[in-house]
């Protein structure tokens, strides 16, 4: 059936054979008997990647001949995950290559589990761009990913003694099989300092920049094959090199150890991923980071363009999507090419400009909204502070003549804050330097059209759109569950990992005895084969005869992993206590994984707190084993691929209003497990389709939110007030989890009773009383069953297909150009 989906090159096993074996010989220099797992993992993933090499060439050959529209999509971070099973799903390769190897003795299980995956993002964003890729693809769209080749991605997470540490991710140390470098195609990108005028060749008075150094942008690429389409298009991702300049400075100047250290400094640019996830910190090299990659994809979509063409039609040939405001230094950069290089008029070149771009909004959160300073941004990009500032000053024209006498609103608007220090807003530059801006699931979009922006939607109704998130049904259904995809071929036929709403017609199924059964058994499966990675990835041992309760997501306390942990505590509290009986709960495995940002830290101190609780809960003899918390670290896309088709129970339990959407909600429904959670980001969305009855929804509404918050929120009196609660946090402030220790935890029991931002406590009650509902449905299991095969077959809407589509119709209008191989 792999075969059947096939549309890339043919292969036989023979074939596939001889080019794996060449591979090791000629490229890793090796023989077959002594080659390491790396040795096996390099070829094969090489031999595969090479079955995908023609129809990628024709792909760019052929879009390029079309001039077909272009989709630029601008991300600081992709999120890829292991990338073998991928390409061999859409060279539909898969059994070629079990048998090959077979017969060569070897296992593809084995081999594909030495994969390190590329960590190049932290989190739901990056991970977005990455399905977004996989979709646009799949859909013909031609489309380019442009983003940053980290030599280090996210670190690497370890415990020591419950504490986080961070290691470094040198996910490159043994070299990657799927990139290719371009050394000859790199463009220079320039930093640093001064402008002035000078007369041209027609007599006007131009601006020029006269940068303080270069460095040079090295383009990687890699192919991003689309599913059951002979389609493959491009991500292409710089890494920095230091100039010729440079050199020349090492052999002239006298200072040879200053020269290389320059060198050095130059290539830091494309070093290390800033594994901040919502505070960003302002440092110079993010902002080098951002001004780098996107400046050298601007140029590198510019020299495609044929001699001679009319720049006022490049919104016909290309548009830009920021990815959240990292990116947004391409509009005074867009800016600064058409009017200072090109000689285009201000007006001609802002409209160009602003018809070029789109920019996603990712967050609600205050502090994760980007500012730069105006002194850090003048010394690093003296010329885009002048574009901006002149951008900001016709803007506010605007507003003033649509508003006179309003300077409240106007110094609202400005995209220069004045407080606490001079600096520029980056989601009103992308605002006001883009065509559409779009939240990322309805009550985003309407919290930011209605809250956040929404000077700006008084003043262009039109500007702002709603595109609810979606992930990829490849890697998140087929790859990560292939015995529930197998479950769904036989029921509903294939077809529908491309046109995912056909998941509707399992609906029936739900009343099938027989379906059910089997629907369980995947689920068990699924449970057993965690179960044995966990052993022997981490040494946990888990009984998989439980419901498997998961919050998997940054550590945040907006998501609030405290709830959860509070919930586990308060089962042990309540066992303690005599209040319930060990014997009558439902055996629950409750599995974790986050990681804080290194400088996070509150985050930090909960990961403490949930290792040390862990620790105590799973040595209880009170429990009778019938509790257990496991905290697997390093909690990434490989893990997450194990993990989430195992779940009964999805976690999406953040304070309504501050999830933007979420993606592993998705993710979790449709591979069958039941949400509990608030009506926060897209889990309105999957609540209105699954329906009240297949959803555990708890807390306060954002308008609720909004009101206790407004008639002042004071956390004590909900602790005061319910006595389960207080059970809970004096039991924890007790020193059970400390070895006696009563202050280990109060750096977060006093945030909780004092400030507690995120109204843990206000939401503590209702999230009880709908875990109570989760364990009376649980215990009915033909029943809980029915409840997940709903979800599945009803939420095939989240599939980023869907997303994509969706960025076509509203935004993007780029026609498909399917090309035939
Ligand atoms: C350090 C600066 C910074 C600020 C914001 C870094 C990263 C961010 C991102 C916007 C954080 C992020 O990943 N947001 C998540 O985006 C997902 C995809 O749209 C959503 O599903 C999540 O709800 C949102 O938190």
């Amino acid at each position: 059936e792999t075969t059947e989906r096939s549309t890339s090159t043919p292969a036989t096993v023979d074939s596939f054979k001889d080019e794996f074996l060449r591979q090791l010989r000629y490229e890793q220099g090796v023989e077959l008997g002594t080659a390491s797992r790396d040795d096996l993992f390099q070829a094969l993933a090489r031999t595969v990647r090479n079955y995908m090499v023609d129809n990628w060439l024709t792909t760019v050959e052929t879009q390029k001949a079309a001039g077909s529209k272009v989709v630029a999509y601008l991300s600081a971070e992709y999120l890829m995950g292991p990338q073998l099973d991928n390409a061999l799903l859409s060279t539909g390769l898969t059994d070629v290559a079990d048998t090959a190897l077979s017969s060569l003795g070897l296992s593809l299980d084995d081999i594909r589990a030495t994969e390190v995956e590329p960590g190049l993002g932290n989190g739901g964003l990056g991970r977005l761009a990455a399905c977004f890729i996989d979709s646009l693809a799949t859909k013909n769209i031609p489309a380019i990913g442009y983003g940053i080749r980290y030599e280090y991605g996210i670190f690497r997470q370890t415990f020591v003694d419950g504490r986080q540490v961070e290691q470094p991710d040198s996910w490159l140390s043994n070299g990657t099989p799927w990139e290719i470098p371009h050394t000859d195609q790199a463009v220079e990108v320039a930093f640093g300092g001064h402008t002035e005028q000078a007369i041209d060749q027609t007599g006007r008075s131009v601006t020029r920049w006269v940068p303080g150094e270069t460095v040079l942008a090295v383009p990687y690429n890699y192919m991003v094959p689309g599913y059951g389409t002979a389609n493959v298009n491009t991500l292409r991702l710089w890494s920095a090199k230091a100039t010729n300049a440079f050199n020349l400075h090492i052999f002239n100047s006298g200072d040879y150890e200053s020269a290389v250290r320059a060198q050095t400094v130059a290539e830091n640019i494309s070093k290390v991923l800033y594994p901040e996830d919502s505070t960003p910190q302002g440092k110079e090299l993010r902002l080098k980071q951002q001004y780098f990659f996107v400046a050298a994809s601007i140029k590198d979509f510019l020299r495609t363009l044929p001699e001679g063409f009319d720049l006022k039609k490049l919104p016909e040939r290309i548009v830009f999507q920021l990815n959240d405001t990292h990116p947004v230094i391409g509009v005074p950069e867009l800016m600064r090419i058409l009017v200072d290089e090109r000689g285009l008029a201000w007006e001609d070149a802002w409209d160009i400009t602003r018809r070029s771009f789109n920019y996603t909004c990712h967050t609600l959160l205050p502090e994760a909204l980007e500012v730069w300073s105006v002194d850090l941004l003048g010394r690093l990009l003296p010329r885009h502070l002048e574009i901006i500032y002149r951008i900001n000053e016709q803007f506010l024209a605007g507003i003033r003549a649509t508003y006179p006498g309003d300077e409240l609103r106007v110094r609202r608007m400005s995209i220069i804050q004045e407080q606490p220090e001079r600096a520029v807003r980056m989601a009103f530059l992308a605002t006001v330097g883009s065509t559409k801006v779009n939240g990322v699931a309805a009550l985003h979009s309407d919290l930011l059209r209605d809250k956040v922006l929404d000077d700006f939607s008084a003043y262009w109704p039109d500007k702002f759109t709603n595109v609810t998130n979606g992930i990829t049904p490849r890697r998140f259904v087929q790859l990560s569950n292939p015995s529930l995809a197998n479950l769904i071929d036989d029921t509903i036929g294939t077809g529908w990992l491309n046109d995912l709403e056909r998941l509707k017609e399992l609906e029936p199924y739900a009343e099938d005895a027989s379906f059910r059964k089997a629907f369980r058994e995947v689920k068990q499966a699924n449970k057993d084969r965690f179960v044995s990675l966990l052993a022997q990835r981490d040494g946990i041992e888990l009984s998989s005869d439980a419901l498997f309760d998961v919050m998997v997501k940054r550590l945040h306390e907006y998501k609030r992993q405290m709830l959860k942990l509070l919930h586990v505590v308060t089962i042990y509290d309540r066992v303690l206590k005599g209040e319930i009986k060990a014997a009558d709960l439902t055996p629950r495995v409750v599995v974790f994984g986050a990681k804080a940002a290194p400088g996070y830290k509150m985050a930090k101190e909960i990961i403490f707190l949930i290792n040390s609780v862990a620790k105590v809960v799973n040595n209880a003899p009170e429990l009778e084993g019938r509790l257990r918390v496991a905290f697997p670290a390093n909690y990434n896309v490989t893990l997450a691929e194990k993990l989430i088709p195992a779940a009964d129970l999805s976690e999406q339990i953040s304070l309504a209003g501050k999830e933007a959407s979420g993606t592993g909600n998705m993710k979790f429904a449709l591979n069958g497990a039941l949400t509990i959670g608030t009506l926060d980001g897209a889990n309105v969305e999957i609540h209105e389709l699954v329906g009240g009855e297949n959803f555990f929804l708890f807390g306060m509404t954002e308008p609720e939110v909004q009101s206790l918050s407004d008639a002042g929120y004071h956390p004590t009196s909900f602790y005061e007030g319910n006595a389960s609660l207080r059970g809970a946090i004096d039991l924890i402030s007790s020193g059970i989890f400390s070895g006696g220790d009563r202050t280990a935890f109060e750096f977060v029991i006093s945030d909780l009773l004092y400030k507690d931002r995120f109204m843990v406590l206000a939401d503590y009650q209702t999230y009880i009383e709908a875990q109570e509902r989760v364990e009376v449905a649980y215990a009915d299991q033909e029943s809980w069953s029915r409840k997940a095969i709903l979800n599945v077959a009803r939420t095939g809407f989240f599939t980023s297909d869907r997303s994509i589509q969706d960025y076509l119709d509203r935004i993007w209008h780029a026609p498909a150009f399917p090309v035939t191989k």
